[in-house]
């Protein structure tokens, strides 16, 4: 009965070790993660959020100007897509065709950088 006892303690033990260290996997796993999937890009703080987005080819992606002051959407090919001067509250679309990453920046605010990955 004794021995019965111990066995339940060592068993109650194991699983909680166990079930702590599935929670530290999966939030250490975080930064790990591919970039969320959507179509909208806002731009707030001066900064693009999410910075790095996925779609698949044909999607639109949409930027949104939550800022006082205005921004751009420039790719940094400097041919893919340029929104020109975004004001506050304005938007700016753009339909991507063909698959690849495509790295951005606001050419007012050099701190400013953003990522769409296209897949297809
Ligand atoms: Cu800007």
């Amino acid at each position: 009965m004794k021995k019965c006892f111990y066995i339940a303690i060592l068993l109650i033990s194991v699983s909680a070790v166990v079930s702590c260290s599935k929670k530290n996997s999966y939030s250490s796993g975080g930064g790990n993660n591919p970039p969320p999937s959507g179509n909208a890009v806002a731009m707030s703080g001066m900064a693009f959020g999410p910075a790095s987005i996925s779609v698949t080819v044909g999607t639109t992606v949409t930027w949104t100007n939550n800022d006082a002051m205005s921004h751009t959407v420039t790719s940094n090919d400097g041919t893919s897509f340029n929104s020109g001067t975004i004001a506050s509250g304005s938007t700016f679309s753009f339909k991507f065709m063909t698959a690849g990453t495509y790295a951005y920046h606001c050419t007012f605010h050099a701190g400013m950088t953003g990522t769409v990955v296209v897949t297809p």
